[in-house]
């Protein structure tokens, strides 16, 4: 499947994250503005979970949650909408990993898999961050990552990782 704009409704994942400025109402806001965007349904919306900052040390804690959403637009207009959202939040891009007010992953497009710039599906890092993992096996345990297997095989092996539901 290329990265094009789609004839039917598709299903994505998306993460979503915040460690500034009161975190549970960025990311509340945050899924308030995924159901606003244009030709896009928000299915499901995880729990919030508070996690430890991975590969960022010393920021504070982050509020994380998942949403599933059903879309017309193609990946590649979801992600640029996603990426209008976090600037309208007030998103920052000091330098990489910095803290911020509200970050949006596209996770899973479809079983789309796809490299291209500024967009790769599946996200690359998402089977290794038990901050992603949690929320989506919560909303869709039987998922499958395209080329990687089930998210609850990962979601295993990220034990080790500081995460609680709020
Ligand atoms: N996002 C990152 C880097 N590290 N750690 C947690 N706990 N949650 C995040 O959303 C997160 C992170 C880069 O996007
Ligand atoms: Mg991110
Ligand atoms: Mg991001």
């Amino acid at each position: 499947m290329a990265c094009v704009k789609p004839r039917e409704l598709c299903r994505a994942y998306l993460a979503l994250g915040s460690n500034l400025q009161d975190p549970v109402a960025q990311v509340e806001t945050g899924f308030r503005d995924l159901a606003g965007l244009p030709e896009t349904r928000l299915l499901v919306r995880s729990s919030l979970y508070r996690s430890a900052p991975v590969g960022a040390p010393g920021q504070p804690d982050y509020v994380n949650a998942v949403a599933a959403v059903e879309t017309r637009l193609g990946p590649t207009e979801l992600l640029e909408a996603m990426l209008s959202v976090e600037h309208h939040r007030g998103r920052v891009r000091a330098f990489q990993n910095a803290p911020r007010t509200l970050d949006l992953d596209l996770l899973l497009y479809e079983d789309l898999v796809c490299h291209q710039h500024g967009l790769t599906l599946p996200h690359p890092r998402m089977h290794e961050r038990a901050f992603v993992l949690v929320p989506l096996a919560e909303i869709a345990p039987d998922c499958e990552i395209p080329g990687r297997g089930p998210v609850s095989e990962w979601l295993a092996r990220c034990a080790g990782q500081a995460i609680e539901k709020l």
